[in-house]
C-alpha cells in the first residue's frame, strides 16, 4: 500500500512509545481549559450586549444563583458583605467556573472528550438560565447558545493544536526528527492561545459596552423637573441632630440604601416605559410615563425600610417622593370587591403583593413615584417609576423598576420573598437606632450626649427614652415632628464617670405603643428589641 512507503506514515509509530500515549501537559491542559470558558463566555456577553444584558450566560446564572439561593445564606451574604454581596457573588461565581474550567482541561490531556462534555454541560447551564429568567426578551436564549457553541468550537480547536505540539514535542525528543522549538504547531497554539485571550477580552468589554449603550441618564435629564401640585411641608431646620451625631433628616441620594435582587440595573427609558393595571378590575388601564406626569403630582416625605434592617441597621432612609397618587389610578381602574392584594411585578420579573385596604387609604398616600428629592428617580433606586407605601416594608410595596399591576387575591398569587419564608404582611415595626455615641467609641468625660433616630410609620413617634447602665429611662428630646410617615430624631444627655458603659433606646409610637425588648431577628417580618451601644467614657 503507497501509505507504507509515504515518510509520513513512517514517522508514526514514533507519536507513540518511547513515552507512551501522547497527553497534553497539566499546565497546558488547564490553559485550554480556561481559555474556552472565557471565550464562551465573552461571546456569549458580546452577543447579550445586542439582546439584553441580563441574556447573558455569567449574569443570568448569578441572577438565578440568587433567586434559588436559600434564605440562611442569602441573610449571611447581606449580613457579611452588606451591598458588596452581588460583588461577592459574582467573584465567587468566576473562581467557581475558572476552577471548572482548569479540572476541565487537566482530565482531557488524552482526549477532547471530557472537556467537551463539560463545556456542553456548562453551556446548557447558561442556556437554562437565560431561558428562565422572565427579565430576557425572545431572543435572549441567542446568546447562551452562541456561547455554548463557540465554548466547544474552541476548546476543540485549541485542544487540537495543543496535542499536535504535544506530539511535536514528543517526536523532538527523538534524536533523529530534528522538529525543534520552532514547530509551526507550536507557534501556531501559543497565538491562538494568545488570539483567544484577547478576542474574549475585547468581545466581554464589547457586550458590556454595547449594553450600557441605552442612554438612560439622557432620558432621566429630559424628564426635567417634576413639579408637585400638592408639596409636603418645607423640611424645618430643626428636623434633625445632625451636630448631636444623628443623620441627616432627608438621606442624601448617594447614601440612601439599596437593596434589590438585581445584578445589573434595569435600564429603562422613560420614553419606552409603560404600567398595565389589570386583574379584578372594572377597565384595564395602560399608562404611559406621560400619561403619569401629565397628571397632578403630588410630593411625600416617606421613611422607607427593609425588613432585613437588623436593630441598629442601616437599612433605612428618608426622601421627598413626588408621584401619581396610587389610589387614584386604582379608582380608575374600578376595583372589584373581593380583592386583597396589589400585586405588582418589575420588569426585571421580581414582584410583591401590598394589601389593597392599604394602598387605597388616603391617609397613607401610596405612590406611584416618578421623582426623588427633587429629581427623577435615580436609576438604581427604579427610574422611570416605582412604588411608595408609607408604613408598609419594602419587600412587600416598593417596587422598582414597576411595569404590572395586578388586582388579585393572596391565594392567586405570591411575591419574590413569600415564596422564600419571609411574612405576607410586612407592616413596619416601631423601633429606634442610637446613631452617636457609635459602638466602641471613646467619648470625653462630662456630659455626653446621646442621639439617633425612631421611627413607627405611619403612625409617628410620640417618644423617646433612653437609659445607660440599665439605670432608669429619661425621656429624649424630640426634634421636629415632619411626618408620622417619617422618622423623628431625638437627643438627650448624661453625665458619665470615666469607664465603660452602655446604652439602651426605646421608642413609644403614637398609639400609645412602645417598642418589646424582646429581641428577634429579621426573618419573618423584621426584628424586634432595644438597640444598645457600648463606649467609653475617658477618665
Ligand atoms: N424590582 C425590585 N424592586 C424592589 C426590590 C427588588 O429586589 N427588585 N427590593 C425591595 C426591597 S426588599 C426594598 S427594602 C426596597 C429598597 O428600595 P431602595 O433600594 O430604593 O432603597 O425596594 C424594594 N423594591
Ligand atoms: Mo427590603
Amino acid at each position: 500500500m503507497s501509505c507504507v512507503t509515504s515518510p509520513l506514515s513512517a514517522a508514526e509509530p514514533a507519536d507513540r512509545p518511547p513515552h507512551g500515549p501522547v497527553r497534553l501537559s497539566r499546565s497546558v491542559g488547564a490553559l485550554v481549559g480556561l481559555l474556552s470558558v472565557a471565550a464562551a463566555l465573552a461571546a456569549g456577553h458580546l452577543v447579550a450586549g445586542f439582546v439584553g444584558l441580563s441574556a447573558s450566560p455569567y449574569l443570568a446564572v448569578g441572577n438565578t444563583a440568587i433567586d434559588l439561593t436559600p434564605l440562611p445564606l442569602k441573610d449571611f451574604a447581606v449580613r457579611t458583605f452588606g451591598t458588596h454581596d452581588k460583588l461577592v457573588l459574582l467573584s465567587g461565581m468566576a473562581l467557581v467556573i475558572a476552577v471548572l474550567a482548569l479540572v476541565a482541561g487537566v482530565i482531557s490531556r488524552r482526549s477532547p472528550l471530557p472537556g467537551t462534555i463539560l463545556a456542553v454541560l456548562l453551556g446548557l447551564v447558561g442556556v437554562a438560565a437565560v431561558f428562565n429568567r422572565p427579565d430576557t426578551g425572545q431572543l435572549g436564549v441567542f446568546a447562551p447558545v452562541v456561547s455554548l457553541a463557540v465554548g466547544v468550537v474552541v476548546f476543540r480547536y485549541l485542544h487540537g493544536l495543543a496535542m499536535r505540539r504535544a506530539l511535536d514535542d514528543q517526536s523532538s525528543a527523538e534524536p533523529a526528527t530534528g522538529i525543534g522549538d520552532q514547530a509551526p504547531s507550536r507557534r501556531t497554539f501559543l497565538v491562538s492561545s494568545a488570539a483567544v485571550a484577547v478576542g474574549a477580552g475585547v468581545a466581554g468589554l464589547g457586550g458590556q459596552l454595547f449594553g450600557n449603550r441605552v442612554n438612560v441618564e439622557a432620558s432621566r435629564n429630559a424628564v426635567g423637573t417634576l413639579v408637585a401640585k400638592t408639596k409636603a411641608p418645607a423640611i424645618p431646620a430643626g428636623a434633625d441632630f445632625t451636630k448631636d451625631g444623628t443623620v441627616s433628616f432627608i438621606t442624601p441620594g448617594k447614601d440612601f440604601y439599596r437593596v434589590d435582587t438585581a445584578l445589573t440595573v434595569p435600564r429603562i427609558l422613560a420614553e419606552d416605559w409603560s404600567l398595565r393595571v389589570h386583574g379584578m378590575v372594572d377597565r384595564e388601564l395602560n399608562l404611559s410615563y406621560n400619561d403619569l406626569r401629565g397628571r397632578d403630582l403630588v410630593e411625600q416625605t416617606v421613611t422607607m425600610t427593609c425588613v432585613s434592617n437588623e436593630v441598629g441597621g442601616p437599612y433605612i432612609s428618608t426622601a421627598t417622593f413626588v408621584g401619581v397618587p396610587l389610589r387614584d389610578v386604582l379608582a380608575e381602574a374600578g376595583v372589584k370587591p373581593g380583592t386583597e392584594q396589589l400585586f405588582s411585578t418589575s420588569v426585571d420579573g421580581w414582584t410583591c403583593g401590598s394589601p389593597v385596604d392599604v394602598v387605597m387609604d388616603p391617609a397613607r398616600g401610596a405612590l406611584l413615584a416618578l421623582g426623588m428629592n427633587g429629581e427623577p428617580l435615580p436609576v438604581e433606586h427604579g427610574f422611570p417609576v416605582r412604588i411608595v407605601v408609607p408604613g408598609l416594608y419594602g419587600y412587600v410595596s416598593a417596587t422598582k423598576w414597576v411595569t404590572d399591576i395586578e388586582l388579585t387575591t393572596y391565594a392567586a398569587r405570591q411575591g419574590y420573598w413569600i415564596d422564600r419564608g419571609w411574612g405576607v404582611q410586612g407592616p413596619i415595626k416601631t423601633q429606634s437606632r442610637i446613631d452617636s455615641p457609635q459602638g466602641f467609641a471613646r467619648v470625653p468625660a462630662g456630659k455626653v450626649v446621646i442621639s439617633g433616630v425612631a421611627w413607627a410609620q405611619p403612625t409617628g413617634i410620640a417618644k423617646v427614652e433612653v437609659r445607660v447602665d440599665g439605670g432608669p429611662w429619661q425621656q429624649a428630646l424630640l426634634a421636629a415632628d415632619v411626618s408620622n410617615s417619617a422618622w423623628r430624631m431625638w437627643r438627650t444627655e448624661f453625665d458619665l464617670k470615666g469607664g465603660g458603659h452602655n446604652v439602651e433606646c426605646r421608642a413609644t409610637d403614637k398609639s400609645g405603643y412602645t417598642q418589646t425588648d424582646q429581641r428577634v431577628s429579621v426573618v419573618p417580618d423584621g426584628a424586634t428589641g432595644w438597640h444598645s451601644v457600648s463606649f467609653t467614657v475617658q477618665a
